[in-house]
C-alpha cells in the first residue's frame, strides 16, 4: 500500500514538471513583424537539445499583406540573395517564395496585420560550421529584415561576444 501511494505522488510531481518545461519551451521561438517593415528580434538562438523547433511570426501592424506582408525564411546566409530573386521571380501568387526549393530549411506563409503563421522544421537540417540567417522575402525587405539564427549559443558565450 505504501508502495502505491508513493508511486502515484511521484507520477503527479513529474506531472507537474513536465506542464512546467512546456510553459518554457526554449524551442519555441516567436517575434513580430510590423507596418515599419522590421522584425521584433535581430536574432534567434535555440538550444543544442531541440530536435524541433517552432517558430510563430506575428504581425503586430495593421497594414494588409499585400502592401506590408512578412514571411519567416530561414536560410544558410550564402543563400539569401539567390532565395530572394527566385521569390521575386515566383510573385504574389506564390508569397514570394520559390516552390520546392531545397535551399529554404523553413517558411512562413507570408502574413498581413493581425495575423500570424507559424512553422516546425527539424534541427537535423542544420549543419555545424554554417552560418544561418532568416529573412523576409516580400520585394524588397531582406535588406533590412534579416537576423541571424544561432543553435546551441549559451547566454554567457553571447554576454562575452561583442558582435
Ligand atoms: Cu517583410
Amino acid at each position: 500500500m505504501k508502495n502505491t501511494t508513493l508511486l502515484r505522488l511521484t507520477g503527479a510531481g513529474l506531472l507537474l514538471l513536465a506542464s512546467g518545461l512546456v510553459y518554457a519551451d526554449p524551442c519555441k521561438l516567436a517575434l513580430e513583424s510590423n507596418d515599419q517593415m522590421q522584425f521584433s528580434v535581430r536574432e534567434l538562438v535555440v538550444p543544442n537539445e531541440c530536435g524541433e523547433v517552432e517558430v510563430t511570426l506575428r504581425h503586430s501592424g495593421k497594414m494588409s499583406a499585400r502592401a506590408m506582408g512578412h514571411d519567416w525564411v530561414l536560410a544558410k546566409d550564402s543563400d539569401v540573395s539567390a532565395i530572394v530573386n527566385a521569390g521575386l521571380a515566383a510573385g504574389p501568387a506564390h508569397g514570394y517564395l520559390p516552390e520546392r526549393d531545397k535551399r529554404i530549411i523553413a517558411a512562413t506563409p507570408i502574413v498581413g496585420g493581425g495575423e500570424s503563421a507559424t512553422v516546425k522544421f527539424a534541427t537535423s537540417q542544420l549543419q555545424a560550421g554554417s552560418r544561418y540567417v532568416f529573412f523576409c522575402t516580400s520585394p524588397g525587405h531582406a535588406t533590412v529584415m534579416r537576423g541571424r539564427f544561432l543553435v546551441g549559443v549559451t547566454h554567457v558565450a553571447q554576454a562575452g561576444n561583442s558582435n
